[in-house]
């Protein structure tokens, strides 16, 4: 088995400084985080990231961080210009928003651009130090899509098997991605990898299109599962890998004796209520003002719902210091405000709002009460939350409300209750319809969703896309153990 390495923007954790010498150390938060742990601890490797603080990484904090991985860390420092223009500006104000077609949200500032592949061409540098002969090397995610182009820029490539890279979130349609002013050097970047994986076949199909219409000299051929593109002389493979979650470990977690008491607790403190879940980082692509109108529109329109609901909504802190999330923030404040202002009665309370992250334990216990989980998001690459749910209904009770633009639709589709989460009505009619249905439907379609995660779980993932990426693993001189 070859060698695995991650590279991916941030480390499974943060560090972070709480006064001279002090430090504390958070595990991130976050959907690539959450899938590609587990698979690392399993197999070994080595995890090449950002440990999430501007300047020096001190030695100290960050072996103490590592000691009990698993799996070696290998950071990446990044100044406080490069965090601000390159993770904060062109990743998360440019590429962020354009790939979720949030185009208006976009800050097409010149400066990011250069930042963004200085940054990558670090990552690239740390490869080249870490990799040896035939290891797999798997970039992950947006912040990264020039590593390939960085290191066939210093010839890199030649002695190293299989550069693949999977992409998180989704892919834009043409008329989206051709609004990006780097959108040739991009698509020249990303066609430098070997394979490039995508969660959906909707990204798969939008990739292709740009390719196609932006890159005259590469050339598609199209096969059932998987294409290939030819460009410069190399064949590059694209296909759709939907990411899933560890199964087990979260079924597990919601059987085991703590997290059953707290889901019990929880319970009881809203007698006769169904219980309505939503839980996200804060992000504008997660569609969570849509949601509360539309929980609001189904308290005006449906009274009977007065009084039998409460909607719990999590939202884990993430990308504060970006001022439109900050913004965001506020509208969700004033939104709950406005639904607790109106309805609330002295024995009941519509909204109970949590701003900040729950940890693992709670946050099943959450997953294991709630009648109903509710995600809207205005487009989500996959929406790890829906799978997460499923997996702890070990009861196969509970609905499942889900955007159609989210990539686990393209999986849950006949069974999860799918609603555009840009129609406040339609979503409300959904609420109720997931409230009134008999818990023989809601078993029926809870069991096959749980087939469905169980089957399709993080380890299918990781196994699929390494079987796709090893068929790439090139004969390469074995004289140079080292790059
Ligand atoms: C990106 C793509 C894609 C949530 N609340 C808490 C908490 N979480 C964990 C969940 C889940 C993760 O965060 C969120 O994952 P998502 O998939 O929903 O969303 P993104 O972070 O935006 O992830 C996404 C994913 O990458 C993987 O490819 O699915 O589309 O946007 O795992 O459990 N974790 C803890 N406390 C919380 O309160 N500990």
């Amino acid at each position: 088995m070859n060698r695995l390495i991650i590279v991916s923007n941030r480390l499974p954790f943060a560090l972070d400084s709480t006064g001279e010498d002090l430090w504390t150390v958070t595990p991130a938060v976050g959907g690539l985080v959450s899938a590609v742990e587990p698979v690392l601890r399993e197999r070994g490797g080595t995890w090449i990231g950002w440990p999430g603080i501007a300047g020096k990484i001190p030695q100290g904090p960050l072996a103490e961080a590592t000691r009990d991985a698993g799996y070696n860390v290998v950071p990446v420092a990044l100044s406080e210009t490069e965090r601000d223009e390159f993770y904060y500006g062109y990743s998360n104000e440019v590429i962020w928003p354009l790939f979720h077609d949030l185009q208006n949200f976009c800050n097409f500032e010149p400066a990011y651009w250069q930042a963004y592949k200085q940054v990558n061409e670090r990552y690239a540098d740390a490869i080249i130090r870490s990799a040896q002969l035939d290891d797999f090397i798997w970039v992950h995610d947006y912040h990264l899509m020039y590593v390939a182009q960085a290191l066939r820029e210093r010839s890199a490539p030649q002695q190293l098997s299989a550069l693949t890279f999977f992409l998180h979130i989704p892919f834009p349609p043409y008329d989206i991605f051709s609004k990006l002013p780097q959108q040739r050097r991009l698509l020249r970047a990303l066609l430098q990898f070997d394979l490039l994986g995508f969660q959906t076949r909707r990204d798969v199909r939008n990739f292709l299109q740009c390719v196609r219409r932006i890159m005259p000299d590469a050339k598609v051929l199209s096969r059932a599962e998987m294409h290939v593109i030819r460009f410069e002389k190399r064949k590059i493979r694209v296909g759709h890998f939907p990411i899933g979650i560890d199964f087990d470990s979260f079924e597990n977690g919601a059987k085991s004796e703590a997290v059953t008491q707290r889901s019990q607790q929880l319970r009881a403190s809203f007698p006769e209520c169904q219980l309505i879940l939503g839980s996200d980082r804060l992000d504008y692509s997660k569609g969570i003002p849509e949601r509360l109108r539309a929980f609001r529109n189904a308290l005006e329109r449906y009274a009977d719902l007065r009084g039998c609901v409460v909607m719990i909504q999590i939202v884990v802190p993430s990308r504060v210091e970006i001022p439109r999330y900050h913004e965001f923030k506020g509208r969700i404040d004033r939104l709950v405000g406005d639904i607790n202002g109106r309805f609330s009665t002295s024995t009941w309370i519509p909204v109970q709002y949590h701003f900040r992250g729950l940890d693992r334990e709670e946050l099943l216990a959450h997953y294991r009460a709630c009648d109903i989980a509710f995600l809207t998001p205005l487009k989500d690459g996959m929406n790890l939350v829906a799978k997460e749910y499923c997996a702890c209904r070990t009861d196969e009770d509970g609905a499942l409300i889900l955007s159609q633009f989210a990539g686990a639709a393209e999986q849950l589709k006949p069974d999860a209750l799918l609603i555009n989460p840009y129609d406040v009505e339609l979503m409300a009619d959904t609420i109720v319809k997931a409230f009134r249905m008999s818990p023989a439907e809601r078993a029926a379609r809870m069991k096959r969703m749980r087939r469905n995660v169980r089957k399709e779980n993080v380890f299918w993932w990781v196994d699929s896309f390494l079987a796709a990426g090893s068929q790439l693993a090139r004969r390469v001189p074995r004289r140079r153990r080292n790059l």
